[in-house]
C-alpha cells in the first residue's frame, strides 16, 4: 500500500502532462482525480478475480526458464503495482481499468493467422502456446506519456510464430488486431476511438529478437488487465506498440495505420521508437518516471536497446524514428 500512496504523489504530474488521450474527451478530464486510489477490495479482487474461477489450462506452463541474457541493472515493479496501472481503452480510458479487464472472456479463444502467407490458419490459443518453448525475459516499459516499468514477461520471439506463419516475400509488414466486443468491454463504445485496436511493425521488426509474444507475467499466466491470453511486447518502441489481447495477425503489403495513428498522426507514428531527443509535440520525452519508485530518469535512446535494434534502422533520420 505504501507504494501506492508513493504513486498517487505524482498521478498529478502525469495528467498535467495530458498523455495519450483525445483532449475532446471530457469526462476523462472531469473523472480524472479519481486516478490512483486503489481500494482493499481491488486488491483483493486480483487475487481471485472475477471470471477467472475456472483453473487455467496453461498454468503448468509457468514459471518458463528465466533467459539470463536478459536481466537488468533495474528493480522489477512489484506485480501488485503493474496490476493496477494499464493502459487498456477497450475497459477504459484511466489507469484503473483492472476490475473492468476482469470481464475479458480469454476461453475460447482462437488466433487467425492470415494474409499472404502460404496457408492461413485460425489456432486456439492453448494450442498456439506449446508449439514453442516459453522463457522468462526481463525488459523495459517505457510508455509514450513518460512513465516506465520493469515486467519478468513470459512467452516467446515473434519470430518464431513469423517462422511458423511462412509468410510469402511480397509480406512487408505484420499486422496485429484485439478483439472487437463492445458488450464485452465497455470502452469499444467509446466512438472517439476507431475500434478494434490495431498495430504493426515491419517484418523486419517481427523478426528480431527481441520482439516477443507474451502470454505469462511473474511467474503465472498473464493477468487480463494486461493482454491476456497473448500480447505482443516491443522494448524499445513506445508501449502503445505493444498490443494486447491478440485475434489476428497478418501479413500484408501496405503498411497499416494503428489505432494511435489513425487518431492522431501529429502525435502517434507507425515507428514509435523511443528517442529522449525527439519530443511529443505536448511533452518531453527527456525523462521518464518509475512507477513503482517514483524516481524520475533520463529516458534511453531505443528505451536502453539501442545496442540491439539500431541496425534495424540504418540509414534512417534520427527524427524520423519517431513518427
Ligand atoms: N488492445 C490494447 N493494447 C494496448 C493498449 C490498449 O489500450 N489496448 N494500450 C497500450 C499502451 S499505451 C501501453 S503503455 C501498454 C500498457 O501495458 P500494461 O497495461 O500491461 O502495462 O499496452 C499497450 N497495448
Ligand atoms: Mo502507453
Amino acid at each position: 500500500m505504501v507504494s501506492i500512496h508513493r504513486r498517487r504523489s505524482w498521478a498529478i504530474d502525469e495528467r498535467q502532462a495530458t498523455p495519450e488521450r483525445v483532449y475532446l474527451d471530457r469526462r476523462r478530464i472531469l473523472k480524472g482525480f479519481g486516478l490512483g486510489i486503489v481500494s482493499a477490495a481491488g486488491l483483493a479482487a486480483v487475487s481471485t478475480p472475477a471470471g477467472s474461477q475456472e483453473a487455467d489450462p496453461t498454468a503448468d506452463l509457468y514459471p518458463a526458464t528465466k533467459n539470463p541474457a536478459y536481466v537488468l541493472d533495474r528493480s522489477v515493479t512489484p506485480e501488485e503495482i503493474n496490476a493496477h496501472y494499464n493502459n487498456f481503452y477497450e475497459f477504459g480510458t484511466q489507469k484503473d481499468i483492472f476490475e473492468d479487464a476482469q470481464k475479458l472472456r480469454i476461453r475460447p479463444w482462437e488466433i487467425a493467422i492470415d494474409g499472404l502467407v502460404e496457408t492461413p490458419v485460425t489456432i486456439a490459443f492453448d494450442d498456439l502456446v506449446r508449439k514453442f518453448p516459453l522463457e522468462t525475459r526481463l525488459y523495459r516499459h517505457r510508455c509514450v506519456e513518460a512513465w516506465s516499468m520493469t515486467i519478468p514477461w513470459a512467452g516467446f520471439p515473434l519470430k518464431a510464430l513469423v517462422a511458423m506463419a511462412k509468410p510469402l516475400a511480397s509480406a512487408k509488414f505484420v499486422r496485429f488486431e484485439t478483439f472487437m466486443d463492445p458488450e464485452m468491454a465497455s470502452g469499444q463504445n467509446n466512438f472517439l476511438y476507431p475500434w478494434p485496436f490495431i498495430e504493426a511493425v515491419t517484418i523486419a521488426e517481427a523478426a528480431h529478437d527481441l520482439a516477443f509474444i507474451v502470454t505469462g507475467a511473474y511467474d503465472k499466466p498473464v493477468a487480463r488487465q494486461h493482454g491476456a491470453p497473448l500480447r505482443l511486447h516491443l522494448p524499445w518502441k513506445y508501449g502503445f506498440k505493444s498490443i494486447k489481447s491478440i485475434r489476428k495477425i497478418s501479413f500484408v503489403e501496405e503498411r497499416p495505420v494503428g489505432l494511435w495513428e489513425a487518431l492522431q498522426p501529429s502525435e502517434y507514428g507507425f515507428w514509435a521508437n523511443v528517442n529522449p531527443d525527439v519530443p511529443h509535440p505536448r511533452w518531453s520525452q527527456a525523462m521518464e518516471r518509475v512507477i513503482h519508485t517514483g524516481e524520475l530518469v533520463p529516458t534511453q535512446l531505443f528505451n536502453g536497446y539501442a545496442a540491439e535494434v539500431a541496425g534495424l534502422y540504418t540509414g534512417m533520420d534520427a527524427a524520423t524514428l519517431y513518427m
